[in-house]
């Protein structure tokens, strides 16, 4: 009888495991589906001393993926301060830069690195990232 239920214990024990296993793995792999059909990659030049296109707009909650050519002499980078992104991209390099798009909201990008021209060229590096609702 102990036998019985213990062994009836370990199967069911498992059955949960490998159920949970399953249903987890299940929907890793369709989140991973999801995300190659809606991931746009958008390609963004960044050149001495400016960006093209100077507006980019996302809707709020779609995954968005920038690929940004360095089309200038200079090192640049791309900076949006309230999304926390600041990656650098080397003179004639491609980097891709994967954007949070949960807040809407109007967000500067500028240019990440201060020394890719003097203050004024740099700081007319602007452009606008626009998620909307
Ligand atoms: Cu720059």
């Amino acid at each position: 009888m102990t036998l019985t239920r213990k062994t009836l214990f370990r199967v069911a024990a498992l059955s949960l495991v490998v159920l949970l296993l399953t249903s987890c793995a299940g929907q890793s792999a369709a989140r991973e589906e999801r995300n190659q059909e809606v991931s746009p990659v958008l390609k963004v030049e960044v050149s001495d001393w400016g960006w093209n296109p100077s507006t980019i707009m996302v809707k709020k909650g779609e995954s968005m993926t920038l690929e940004i050519t360095n089309t200038g002499s200079m090192p640049h980078g791309i900076w949006i301060p309230k999304l926390g992104v600041n990656e650098g991209v080397s003179s004639g390099k491609v980097i891709q830069v994967t954007i949070d798009t949960q807040t809407a909201g109007k967000f500067v990008i500028r240019c990440s690195d201060p020394m890719c021209g003097n203050a004024e060229q740099h700081a007319d590096m602007n452009a606008t990232l626009l998620i909307t609702e």
